[in-house]
């Protein structure tokens, strides 16, 4: 059996990304109804909206989902105090180290899984108590470590003696097979969420994704320390020229402010920071949430044939 089928009492170890904006009630209570674990994401809200948006995925569904928390947020202190007390199943983090929250969290009686980008990172979470970690690769959209897919789960699954979940460039069937031979007990799924129907991000948004091709999604922030990957348009083309002119910090980071809301909500795509992974390329349809986590175990059979096929020698 699965040990995060076991750890969660869910069907499908597929773990909805906790993208800020994206990851609303709607789309967490879809992929738990689906039979994964769907993640609201508090992104840079405050702690009495992230309340609602529980409170809201309660009505929605009566399985277990989880809430991610971005630690650069400011109100990171108070999401967590209120995490205490509302107790999801899960807890996850990103963009930090989550250590001063984890005894809470425990006592709370509440699951925490922590996305990381490294091994040592990760080794640090196992000793604090993480439940599992989330090795997130380079592939994945959003705020971006180093290190890709392929070569961090391996290294993450033989550091550590806690499942893995292996996020960033998980887009299909044969990607989860992969994530599963380099010895994942779990796959995360951010982008190929935004392309479902109960994803209530704008349109513009959605279909920006389905256009994406192999290289549309790029990385930018790496001069200032905190790089991110989104679909290329005159947003992510203004931040590089800045980039490159060595513009001051607080210019670069102007641009970025306020985003996400202008992709999300306004749908804006050439302003809008249209956050996601380089495996947009290969989404391509608008699809109910729970076939999308269903998809990733269709054919296991005829894939593993195939790996056999082509490794026999
Ligand atoms: O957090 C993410 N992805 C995100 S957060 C986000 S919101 C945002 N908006 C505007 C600018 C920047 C961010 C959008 N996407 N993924 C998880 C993740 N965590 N990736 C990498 C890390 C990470 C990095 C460093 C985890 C731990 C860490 O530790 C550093 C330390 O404290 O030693």
């Amino acid at each position: 059996m699965n040990r995060l089928c076991e750890i969660l009492g869910i069907k499908y170890p597929v773990i909805q990304g906790g993208m800020a904006w994206v990851a609303t009630a709607e789309l967490a209570a879809a992929v738990s109804n689906g039979g994964g674990l769907g993640l609201i994401a508090a992104g840079g809200a405050p702690a009495d909206v992230v309340r609602d948006q529980i409170h809201k995925c309660r009505e929605l569904t009566d399985k277990p989902f989880g809430v991610n928390v971005m630690l650069m947020n400011p109100s990171a202190d108070d999401i967590m105090n209120m995490l205490m007390e509302e107790k999801p199943a899960v807890v996850a983090t990103g963009a930090g180290n989550p250590a001063k929250y984890m005894d809470g969290l425990k006592a709370a009686g509440i699951k925490v899984f922590p996305v990381i980008a490294s091994v040592a990172m990760a080794k640090k979470m196992e000793k604090l108590g993480a439940d599992a970690v989330i090795a997130e690769g380079t592939e994945a959209g959003g705020h971006i470590g180093e290190i890709t897919t392929m070569c961090l789960t391996p290294q993450i699954v033989d550091a550590v003696s806690i499942p893995v979940v292996c996020a960033g460039g998980i887009a299909d069937a044969r990607a989860a097979v992969a994530a599963f031979a380099l010895g994942a007990e779990g796959i995360q799924v951010g982008t190929r969420f935004i392309c479902s129907d109960e994803c209530i991000a704008h349109d513009n948004y959605k279909q920006a994704v389905l256009k994406a091709k192999d290289r549309d999604a790029v990385v930018t922030g790496r001069s200032t320390g905190a790089p991110v990957r989104a679909l290329k348009n005159q947003l992510t083309k203004e931040y590089e020229r800045l980039e490159k002119e060595n513009a001051p910090f607080e210019e670069i980071e102007a641009l970025g402010v306020g985003g996400l809301r202008r992709a999300f909500a306004e749908g804006d795509v050439k302003m809008g920071s249209l956050m996601a992974g380089q495996s947009a390329a290969m989404v391509d349809r608008i699809e109910p949430c729970a076939d999308i986590v269903k998809s990733y175990f269709d054919e296991i059979d005829k894939i593993l044939q195939k790996v056999k096929n082509n490794m026999s020698i």
